[in-house]
């Protein structure tokens, strides 16, 4: 299966602390404005807040809605990665940083920082 293409990235720096002028790479996943597309489902919350921790990601155990919005933001004093490697996603996200990642398939993805060993969680993308 190439779910590697149903996925939707929106990246937000954060101007919080010491910011590199780096640009952003984009990666292989779109780039894109969210917009205003309501979401099907009871879901009171229509965005899953992930903290990316120095070094855990909390909640360890994501649940969202295929299209919910899942927001990543790093929390901690280093740099750490999401990677969901079967959404084709490998971003590294500086302190500060946030990510918002939308999953549009059903399934169970893995989560993973690279950088720090047993640093990692699961989500379950489930209507
Ligand atoms: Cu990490």
């Amino acid at each position: 299966m190439h779910r590697g293409l149903l996925i939707t990235v929106v990246i937000a720096a954060v101007l919080a602390g010491c910011v590199h002028g780096t640009p952003d790479d984009p990666g292989p996943a779109e780039e894109a404005e969210a917009p205003d597309e309501a979401v099907e489902g009871d879901t009171d919350n229509d965005l899953v807040h992930v903290a990316v921790e120095d070094n855990a990601f909390t909640p360890e155990t994501i649940q969202a809605a295929p299209g919910q919005e899942i927001m990543f933001q790093n929390t901690g004093q280093n740099t750490h990665t999401v990677t969901i490697p079967d959404a084709g996603l490998d971003h590294e996200l500086s302190p500060g940083e946030i990510i918002t990642v939308t999953i549009h398939a059903e399934g169970t993805y893995d989560l993973d920082c690279t950088f720090h060993d047993g640093m990692d969680g699961e989500i379950t993308i489930t209507g």
